[in-house]
Order: C-alpha cells, then structure tokens, then sequence
C-alpha cells in the first residue's frame, strides 16, 4: 500500500531505507487487523492469554525488567536554540540529535515488519483535533496505539486532506538502556524515539506528541494543551459543570475522572461524567470560554490501588479486552495488583511470587483499555466542539502545608498556583520515589518548550472578553502525625468539587486569605463522613511561617527561569508573599 500523500509516502520510504523491514504493513485499524496482531503476539510471547471466562479478550505483557515507565533522563527536546528548551527539559542540538538516534535505526528492523499507524487525536472530525503517523516495529505499540487514538483508515483519510501530519519514528531497539532515547523535535513536528516498548516512550501520540509537540504547537496558536483529565459533573437539577484538573503522574487524574459520587449524593441525583484523565486540549471559544476535548480515545491507566472501592467504574472497564502491562496473576490466570482481593501466585516479571521480590505488580503497571468501554464515558467526549470548561484544578501529593481546596483571587494568581504546584515523584518515571519536587502545571516532564514562555502564554488568555475559568488547587494526600492521610479522598473528593461549582455558581461565599479563598465554615458538605472537628481544621488551617517559607522557595523557583519569566508572575509572587507578612 501506499498514500496519496507524496510528503508521506516520501518519509515512509525513507525510513524503510535506513531501518530495512522485511514487509511494511500499513495499518487499517479494522478488528480483523487487531485480532491478527493479538493471535501473532501470542505465538510470539508478547502477550500471555488471561482468564477468558472471568476476563474475555485480556492479555498481559511483560516489558523487560528495565523498562517499565518513562525516562526522563534519556528524553530530549532539540530546538534550533537551547534557550527554547529551557531549563525544565533536557536539550540535544537537532543536527547532533538526528545523527545520534538514526545511527541507532540503521538496519533495526531487518527481517521484521514495520507498520505505518496513522492515528488522530481527538474526535476524526473535530477542528481541535490533530493528526500523526507513528512508524514503529512494536505489534504491542500498534495494539496499543489502536485503543488509545483514533486510529486507522478514517486518520489517514484526513491526514490526506490536511496534508499535515507530525511524524514519530519507534523502533523497540535491543533495549539497552545505553541506547535508549526519546528525541522531539518541535520545529520539525517530528519525533524519534528508540530502545524502549513502554507507555509514553513508545506509544508516540500520547506524551510525545499530545503534549511535547502539541504544547509547542499550542502557543503558536492560541490554546493550551495540558496534563489534565476532563470530568463533567451533572448536578440534580441537570446541569453539567466540566472540570478540568492537572495533577503529576499517578497522582489521581484517572480516578477523579471515574469518580463515583457517594451515596447521598447519589440518591439526590448527582452524576459524574468521564471525558479525559490524561490530556486536554483547550481552545478559546467565540463566546470566550476555554473549550476542551480529549486528544485519546482511551485510557493508560495505572493498576495497582484500582479496585472496587476506589474505583469501580475503571474495574468495569478493565473486565473484558484490555492489554495489561506488568501486572501480576493468580493461580486461575486472572491479572492482579495490590489492592485487589485474592492472591498473585506471578509476579510481573513472571517469577512466583515472592513478598521478597517487592510487589506482586509493578508500581507503575497498566491497563489499556477503550474509553467508550467506561460505564461514565460521556457522549460529549465524542463531540467536535469540545466542553466548556468551568474550573481548571490543579494539585499534587503535598504531606503538609497545602491545605485540602483553596481558590485563586484572578486568572493571575491561578497561573501562580499552577506554576509552584510540587508533588512527591511517584513510579511513573524511572528514579526516586517521594521525593518532593516543583512540577508546574503537572507538566514537567511533559512541556516542549521553555517553562519561562509557557508560563507567560497562560497569562496571555486574560484578555478583554475572555470569560476563563475558575483556578482551584486542592491536596488529597494531607497527611497527619501519624503518617496517614487525613482525607478519605476518591469518591468523597466530589464533596470538595461541589464547593468549587458553588464558587463557580456564586452559591458559596469562602473566606478570603492571603494564600487565596478557602471554604468558610460549614460550607464543605461533610454529612455521613466519619471526619473529626480537628482533621477538618488541620485540612483547611493557614501555617503562616511555613507558608512564608514555601513563598521564598516559590520566588527562588521562579527566578530559575530567568529573563523569560513574565515580570507578572514574580509581582504575582510578591504579591502573596507580602499579604503573608502584613498582620
Ligand atoms: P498518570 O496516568 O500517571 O498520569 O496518573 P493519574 O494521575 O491518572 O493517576 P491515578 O488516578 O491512576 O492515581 C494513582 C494513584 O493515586 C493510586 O495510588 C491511587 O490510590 C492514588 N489516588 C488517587 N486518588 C486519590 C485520593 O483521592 N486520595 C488518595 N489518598 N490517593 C489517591
Ligand atoms: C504518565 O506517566 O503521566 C502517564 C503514563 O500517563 S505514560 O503514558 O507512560 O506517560
Ligand atoms: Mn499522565
């Protein structure tokens, strides 16, 4: 086969050149294309049949041992100037970059196939939506590529009309960590990604280019393309809120995406509608408002702690054709993970399991699975123009200081909170866990361009006539003396958006202080939670020395960036850290 697309057509060419596959398999996205892959990745052991009784249409994967999560180390943002990259990426010049990784793909896909996925993120026929072809030699990067985007025929179709398309070369490579590199390149709307299989290093339409290249893309053009979930929240008269909320990885986006309201609010007619929880790309409509659609068609979930009680609705999910990666089994060949019930008897490098070992599952394990396949997936996800966006939280994992919801004074101060967010780093990313570290806007590892630049075009969207949303920054992982987290967080974390929509509504009226609005008294719904008086307060209390000192940490933060930090976000800084020392 072969494209319309002389541009395309051209790089396919190219790249078979240099990788010299045995066959180039174009992919149609179709189920019978999808089943001959699985049937192929059984033989080969790239995929190991689940239970299909319990779990039809499940298959597990196994990476190797030393590639299970992003690198950030070995990731690279290669603009002409350095100074474009900023000091939030890693940098490589595009000249020294290309020579570097092609030496890697000469002759990497002899005797083997190499498949052309065409995909688009977002709705086929949305103008927000964007397109890409990843070339890869990985079945498990087509399969998953298949449930994550819209991928497939109808992609190339549209690809042929616009004529544009960023390109993502994959090659698994040998898996040598040694030669292992994630390479963007914004300017050339191209990425090279070589020597690992694993989630957003290879699956080159989420991270690599839904927000490295779409972020660099957004602020040519005037929208904003963020590490958030979208969730819809319908309250009993029938209206619909959209929240968009960024928080680090595997800091809870996919659960607050699924939340299920708790029982009260249920039966008083509450309900939670699932649009994205992982990427949002957000628009300025004609009426001023920030629209946004999910680029995915899918979810990348992380699996251990999912489980009935904290998350139901991605169990559901996860019951029937999903691809697990490095999760552990029971003796009857069910997937399992901590914090589900029963036993592993496998771990997730196929080993019996041995407590000894660590985990049954690892840390940063997954499923792949089709959103539509989500019993909340709401039908505005499918829609071209997007949802209009209410509130824009941010949060991360906070031990102390932060309290449990507080509300930006303007558009300003919200881009402030989002620019200090910190988080301790989890298993989603090789190195230490717990560690506590600045990640503005959740999307440290994620911007493809100078933090500096992003910072000053998220001030750019308070301009006459905008009508921008609400900024909120909550804390879910307070944690008290005793090490535990004082808040029971998941489903009850709706009591918490409830205060936000009310804000939104003008139904709330919070109490000003120097670090923004927070629920006055009684304003936060708590009926039926076993919450004492003093956990409350310690939620909600203002340490005004220890936020003095976050202040100046903040202000030094910000002064990493140098000459590109907006003055206004500094003033912004000076601002609050002013209010905290006047009595
Ligand atoms: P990525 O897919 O890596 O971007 O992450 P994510 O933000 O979607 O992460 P996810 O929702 O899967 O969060 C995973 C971890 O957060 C699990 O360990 C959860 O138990 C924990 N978590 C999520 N929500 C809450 C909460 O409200 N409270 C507490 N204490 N933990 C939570
Ligand atoms: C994350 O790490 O934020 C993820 C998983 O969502 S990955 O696709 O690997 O980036
Ligand atoms: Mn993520």
């Amino acid at each position: 086969m072969t494209s319309k697309l002389a541009a395309l057509d051209r790089w396919v060419n190219d790249v078979a050149a240099t990788t010299r596959p045995a066959t180039i398999h174009w992919c149609d996205g179709s189920d019978t294309e999808y089943q001959a892959l699985v049937q192929q990745m059984l033989q080969t052991g790239d995929l190991i049949e689940l239970n299909q009784q319990t779990h039809p249409g499940c298959y597990l994967h196994r990476s190797n041992p030393s590639d299970v999560a992003r690198v950030e180390h070995l990731t690279f943002v290669c603009t002409e100037h350095e100074e474009d990259a900023g000091p939030n990426n890693h940098w490589m010049a595009p000249a020294d970059a290309h020579a570097k990784i092609d030496a890697l793909f000469e002759g990497c896909m002899e005797g083997r196939t190499m498949y052309v996925i065409p995909y688009c993120m977002g709705p086929i026929d949305s103008p927000l939506s964007r397109c890409g072809v990843e070339i890869t030699d990985s079945p498990y990067v087509v399969a998953n590529m298949r449930t994550m985007t819209r991928m497939g025929a109808a992609s190339l179709t549209r690809i042929e009309r616009e004529g544009r398309f960023v390109k993502g070369l994959h090659s698994t490579g040998e898996l040598d960590p040694e030669r292992r590199f994630i390479m963007h390149f914004p300017e050339e709307l191209t990425i090279k990604s070589y020597g690992s299989g694993y989630g957003g290093n290879a699956l080159l339409g989420k991270k690599c280019h839904a927000l490295r290249i779409a972020s660099f893309q957004a602020r040519r053009e005037g929208w904003l393309a963020e590490h958030m979930l979208i969730v819809g929240i319908e309250n009993p008269q029938g209206k619909t809120h959209y929240v968009a909320a960024a928080f680090p990885s595997a800091c809870g986006k996919t659960n607050l995406a699924m939340l299920i309201p708790p029982e009260g609010y249920r039966q008083n007619g509450w309900r939670v509608w699932t649009v994205g929880d992982d990427i949002c790309w957000m628009h300025p409509g004609e009426d001023g408002r920030l629209y946004a659609i999910n680029p995915e068609a899918g979810f990348f979930g992380v699996a251990p702690g999912t489980s009935e009680k904290s998350n139901p609705n991605a169990l559901t999910s996860i019951s029937h054709d999903t691809i697990f990666t490095n999760v552990a089994v029971t003796a009857d060949n069910q997937p399992w993970w901590e914090g589900l019930p029963g036993t592993p008897v496998t771990d997730w490098q196929g080993r019996p399991y041995d407590p000894a070992n660590g985990p049954a599952a690892h840390p940063n394990s997954r499923f792949t699975v089709s959103a539509k396949q989500c019993p909340t997936w709401s039908p505005k996800a499918e829609e071209a123009q997007g949802v209009p966006i209410s509130a824009i939280v941010f949060g991360g994992r906070r031990p102390s200081l932060l309290p449990l919801v507080m509300e930006a004074r303007d558009w300003a101060h919200g881009v402030l909170m989002g620019a200090a967010m910190g988080s301790e780093t989890t298993a989603a990313a090789t190195g230490a866990v717990g560690v506590l570290r600045r990640d503005s806007m959740a999307m440290k590892p994620f911007c493809g361009y100078h933090y500096g630049d992003y910072f000053t075009h998220w001030l750019s969207f308070d301009k006459p006539g905008a009508k921008l949303p609400k900024i909120f920054h909550v804390n879910w992982f307070r944690k008290g003396k005793d090490g535990k987290f004082l808040w029971p967080g998941f489903g009850e974390n709706l009591r918490v958006i409830e205060w936000m929509i009310d804000r939104v509504d003008g139904k709330a009226r919070g109490v000003e202080t120097p670090i923004g609005t927070l629920p006055a008294a009684g304003e936060l719904k708590l009926d039926g939670l076993a919450l004492s008086r003093d956990t409350m307060a310690e939620l909600l209390d203002l340490d005004t020395s220890g936020w003095q000192t976050e202040l100046h940490a903040i202000g030094e933060y910000l002064d990493s960036f140098g000459n590109r930090l907006p003055s206004r976000l500094r003033q912004e800084q000076l601002r609050v850290h002013q209010a905290l020392h006047t009595p």
